[in-house]
């Protein structure tokens, strides 16, 4: 699928110190491993209702970790998916009277405007599933093949076509299950039917046992399965399959928003596993905490969003509404408030004085601060209060511009200014 298009990334004569992560069960911070070649897979959006502030912190966060392996001297392949057919589109296409491609196909060209006015580096491999079935039906197969994956037919009156199949993987060949996560059986259950999943069908070997293909129903789309029968993948696997085949398994990082913890980062992991025989699926997870808004999680589901395409229909800058992005740690929720963004467009009055006026001094220093901020788990705030501190210093000087201090906020926090 095509991508959007890049922003300019100005070269830096700083070099990053290596990328250190938190360690998502210990807590320590630990370096991001990079003696191979150095892979990063996000998880893309379902488009529908995009792109939300929750949405865009994601993926300016993921953006800041590749600026940041790239100021360290490494290349990085960026994978992100599309999850251009699922329950939820589906809902939301039926529920407006509109065709659920014609959908997908406009909230994609909204995403790529947001992803562009953010100057949010673009991956280069940008993949929608519905690109990919021949590919997700061979994997299905294959974990048949192996022993991995069982079928439940659907009742041909319930689903109003015949020699339909539904397909899950069988979660009790893989004892690696839940090592990715770290989370009990007692967590899981709590929170699986929320997060798309179905311990309720009946037939299921466990109830956890995550949904490889799910065979058509009548007036749903459906792909050719082949063996398995019509029907299409499921969420999981479609970006285990997306992941092996541009980054191959032991890929450097994998990333997302909390809410993907568990279970789809659990099951697309074992999945990757049982198909493999080999882990780690990813050595590295890193997950952006939820933003709020309103008092809640921001989320399609309940409606209480802030987009980004709205703010700039409005007239706001977009790097103010990154730097209010900016502003909080990738690990820590917060909630969203209005004053926020004028706090934000008040900070970038106070840096474009500073960066007209200051001349370059002090250049070497900001932007080492900057750059070691952000090598150290990505902490954009510290990054920011090093910013504050020069900028006071030097607003007033009327010496003329700053192409240095420039550049290092451009190349490390993807601020254009
Ligand atoms: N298509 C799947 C991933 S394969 C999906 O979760 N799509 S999404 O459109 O619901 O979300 C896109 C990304 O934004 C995901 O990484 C998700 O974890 C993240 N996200 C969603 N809501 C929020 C929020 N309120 N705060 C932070 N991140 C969020
Ligand atoms: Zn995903």
């Amino acid at each position: 699928m095509k991508t959007w298009s890049a922003p300019s990334v100005p070269a830096l004569d700083v070099v990053s110190p290596p990328l250190r992560l938190r360690d998502e069960h210990t807590g320590e911070l630990r370096e991001v491993p990079t003696d191979g070649p150095v892979g990063v897979y996000v998880c893309g959006i379902t488009p529908y209702d995009t792109t939300h502030l929750g949405h865009a912190a994601t993926y300016i966060t993921f953006d800041l970790a590749i600026r940041a392996l790239r100021t360290a001297g490494h290349e990085v392949t960026y994978v992100q998916n599309v999850t251009d057919i699922d329950d939820p589109l589906l809902e939301r296409a039926e529920r407006d009277g509109i065709d659920w491609q014609d959908l997908a196909a406009r909230e994609i060209e909204l995403f790529h405007g947001d992803m562009v006015a953010l100057r949010n580096i673009p991956p280069q491999h940008y993949v929608g599933v519905v690109e990919t079935m021949p590919r997700q039906v061979a994997v299905i197969q294959q974990l048949l093949r192996d022993g991995h994956a069982y079928r439940l037919p659907v009742d041909d009156a319930e689903s109003g076509v015949t020699g339909a199949n539904d397909i899950y993987l069988d979660l009790s060949t893989q004892p690696s299950f839940g090592s990715t996560s770290g989370w009990t059986r007692e967590q899981m259950l709590e929170v699986f039917a929320d997060r798309g999943g179905d311990p309720d069908r009946p037939g299921k070997r466990d109830v956890l046992d995550p949904l490889l293909w799910r065979g058509q129903r009548v007036g749903e789309p459906h792909w050719d399965g082949g063996e398995l029968g019509p029907g299409r993948p499921g969420w999981h696997l479609e970006c285990t399959t997306i992941a092996l085949d541009h980054l191959g398994m032991g890929f450097t990082l994998q990333g997302g928003g909390t809410d993907l913890i568990f279970p789809h980062h659990e099951m697309s992991a074992v999945q990757a596993e049982a198909l493999t025989g080999s882990s780690p699926f990813a050595h590295r997870y890193a997950h952006q905490a939820m933003v709020a808004y309103d008092g809640e999680k921001m989320s399609k589901s309940k409606g209480n969003l802030v987009k980004v395409s709205v703010l700039r229909a409005e007239g706001v800058d977009p790097m103010a509404i990154r730097l209010v992005l900016l502003d909080h740690h990738y690990a820590t929720d917060w909630e969203y408030s209005h004053d926020q963004l004028t706090q934000a467009q008040q900070r970038l009055a106070t840096w474009r004085r500073a960066l007209s006026n200051a001349a370059d001094a002090d250049a070497q220093e900001v932007s080492r601060e900057v750059t070691a901020a952000l090598a150290n788990d990505l902490d954009s705030p510290s990054a920011i209060a090093a910013v504050d501190a020069w900028a006071a210093k030097h607003q007033d000087a009327a010496a003329g511009d700053s192409p240095t201090v420039r550049a290092a906020l451009d190349a490390v926090l993807g601020l254009s200014l």
